[in-house]
Formats: structure tokens, C-alpha cells, sequence
């Protein structure tokens, strides 16, 4: 029985009994790839260790045996191998995009097997930081555009070797409200020292996150990154049509933020504060405009080389954003009602791209594309 087991093992992880198994983007081995992920791949950023074997490397949905890296988070003592999700032996921003493509994937099946991540809590601090999230425009109506603008607050007197590396939360909101389907989160453009993921359109790649729900995560490269107030992102909504009950004119959108946690650069939880605005949406009854239908929209060839061609077969063209993957705007057109743009690529990094693709009358569509 004994050697059965044993040959077994070996057949099974040609690394040896050492190896351990891994589920890429589960950087912390909870169980789920997540926005908490990136907490886990900051911690662990720029460490290096024994490259996963080939064809155990890449970030495709398997499971992928490994050797243990010589270190661990620095809390909860997870083993940096999980954090470099595509196996290249190095934690860098590629490990990122395993988040991306394989995000609200569970797993039971990894060895050690998946934990609750709980990190442990920091001693007192004198002053707290904040995260503020602000509504604008503060009122709305149907259709409008609503956006809630993340912003870190540093405490003075916070040094910076004791400030967060790293934050995430869940927002929670009535999805009778918006057009969940088109909820965004952008990250802030010209930022480098942050890494980001999130559960919404525009980062979860192809993925049904819970109706109702955004899911946010920022970190430090290996460093306390929050050590000065910043913009952390924007999550945009599109608000419903059908908002406002008969019997009112008003309607509350609330925005409840759950499950909040700050790290700092030694896994601990930093105690902090939450600011949330209030938002009252406002529908006159008398005046509901036509629901805008989507915007059909044909992009080739695909993927894109030198020249990505972007075309509306219905209506003219009014403008066009492109984000990377990690959510960092790459381009930005306005346009005078063209019918096809012709955006060249050729000079861009390749790797997975979104496009924004703006339309008359609010019309909107958001498309991926790849550029090899
Ligand atoms: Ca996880
Ligand atoms: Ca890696």
C-alpha cells in the first residue's frame, strides 16, 4: 500500500513528494481567484524562485504542481510560489492577469489545500486613514452616466514604513438600479507603482460576478504604497430606466462597502476609516427618454496587428477609450461622427485590450480584443 502511494506521487508530481499544488491566480490559496488575489502578489512582488516545470507553467485553469519557493507572506505564511501564477519563477505584473483571466474561479483541490485568508491585526495606530468614495454628479436621472470616484486619504503623521500596501473591498447595490452588465471600474491612468483587479466589466474576463456587486483590490509593488492621499479608481454605472417606483420621484442609490481591509507591507491589517457618499437619483416622469438600443459594433481583423479597424454600422462614431489590462488608459479619440476608425496598434505592447466605443445619443459598447 505504502509503495503504491508512493509511486503514485511520483507518477502524479514529477517535481517529487516536495511539490505542491497550485490553481493559477489563487495567489493566496483561499479558494478563489479574487480582488484579494492582488493583496497576496504585492506582498510577494519582484520575489523569484524555482520556475514551475514545463507544461505546468502558464496561467490556463489547472492545477499545476510546484516546487516552494525559500519564502512565504510575511502574516500568514503563504508560500510565494502561488503568487507567480504563470510559473516564470519571478512575481511580476503578468501574474496579474491570471486574476483577470480566470477571476471568480474556485478550487478545492490545491495542496497545502485552500484557507480563509486572515491575516493578523496591526497594534494601534494613532492616526487612521481613509477611503473615501465620492458620487458625481450627486444627483441623476435615467441613462446618466454615475460615477464613484475611490480615493485613499493618508493620516499626517503616518509614517510612510507603516502605511497600507494594499487595500480591497466589495461594494454592494441594489442591481434593479443600474444596468449591472455595464458596471466598469477604471483605474487610475499613469500609475506604476500600483497593482489592480476587480469583479466588474472592464477587468473579470468574461466572468458573472454576483449581480450587485463590485469587488475592488489595489496593492504596492512589494512596497507601502498608500503613503500619500491618491486616487485609487472609478467605478462607473449606468443607471436603469425603470429607477423610480410609481408612487415617487425619488430614489435613493446606496452603496454599501463590505468586507474593507488595508494591509501593510508585513500582511497586517491596518485599522482605517469609510467615507461614502449618498447619491439621490431623480426621474421626471413626464420626461423618460427612450432607452438608447446597443450599439452593434465590428472590430477586425482580430487579433490585431498593425491595424485594428473599428466600425459602427448604424450610427457615427462620437468617441473611443482603450484600456490595458490593468485598467491603464492607452488612447483616447474623440471623433466627429466617423463610421469606421482605423486605429493603428502596431507600436503597442501585445496582450489583451478594451475598447470603449461611444456612439450618439449615449449610445455605448465595450469591446476586448487582442494584439499580437
Ligand atoms: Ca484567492
Ligand atoms: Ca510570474
Amino acid at each position: 500500500m505504502l509503495m503504491k502511494t508512493s509511486l503514485y506521487l511520483l507518477l502524479f508530481f514529477p517535481l517529487g513528494l516536495q511539490a505542491q499544488l497550485l490553481r493559477p491566480g489563487d495567489a493566496n490559496n483561499d479558494g478563489r481567484v479574487d480582488h484579494l488575489d492582488v493583496l497576496a502578489i504585492g506582498l510577494s512582488f519582484g520575489q523569484e524562485g524555482p520556475p514551475r516545470e514545463p507544461p505546468f507553467q502558464g496561467f490556463d485553469w489547472m492545477l499545476k504542481p510546484f516546487e516552494p519557493w525559500a519564502g512565504s507572506l510575511p502574516g500568514t505564511m503563504i508560500n510565494y510560489g502561488f503568487s507567480d501564477c504563470d510559473g516564470d519563477g519571478l512575481v511580476s505584473p503578468e501574474d496579474v492577469e491570471a486574476l483577470q483571466a480566470n477571476y471568480d474561479s474556485t478550487h478545492m483541490d490545491s495542496q497545502p489545500p485552500p484557507m480563509p485568508w486572515s491575516p493578523p491585526d496591526t497594534a494601534f495606530l494613532s492616526a487612521l486613514p481613509r477611503l473615501v468614495f465620492t458620487f458625481e454628479p450627486d444627483t441623476a436621472t435615467v441613462q446618466d452616466t454615475l460615477r464613484l470616484h475611490i480615493s485613499y486619504v493618508h493620516p499626517p503623521g503616518l509614517p510612510a514604513d507603516e502605511s497600507p500596501l494594499g487595500v480591497a473591498f466589495t461594494l454592494e447595490f441594489d442591481e434593479m438600479l443600474v444596468k449591472d452588465s455595464l458596471t466598469v471600474v477604471f483605474f487610475p491612468d499613469t500609475v506604476t507603482d500600483l497593482l489592480f483587479a476587480a469583479g466588474a466589466t472592464g477587468f473579470a474576463d468574461a466572468r458573472a460576478v454576483p449581480p450587485g456587486m463590485v469587488e475592488y483590490g489595489a496593492a504596492g509593488k512589494g512596497q507601502p504604497a498608500l503613503a500619500y492621499s491618491r486616487p485609487l479608481g472609478v467605478v462607473q454605472f449606468i443607471i436603469e430606466d425603470i429607477i423610480v417606483r410609481p408612487d415617487t420621484f425619488w430614489t435613493d442609490f446606496k452603496i454599501d462597502v463590505v468586507n474593507p481591509v488595508m494591509i501593510d507591507a508585513k500582511e497586517q491589517v491596518i485599522p482605517f476609516n469609510i467615507l461614502v457618499d449618498e447619491v439621490v437619483l431623480f426621474q421626471e416622469l413626464s420626461a423618460v427618454p427612450a432607452v438608447p438600443a446597443p450599439l452593434a459594433v465590428k472590430l477586425y481583423p482580430l487579433p490585431a496587428q498593425d491595424v485594428l479597424h473599428i466600425e459602427l454600422p448604424e450610427t457615427p462614431l462620437t468617441g473611443l477609450r482603450i484600456f490595458d489590462v490593468f485598467g491603464k488608459l492607452v488612447a483616447a479619440r474623440e471623433l466627429a461622427g466617423d463610421r469606421r476608425v482605423d486605429l493603428p496598434v502596431g507600436q503597442w505592447a501585445p496582450g489583451v485590450y478594451w475598447v470603449q466605443i461611444f456612439g450618439k445619443n449615449g449610445r455605448l459598447a465595450t469591446r476586448k480584443f487582442l494584439k499580437i
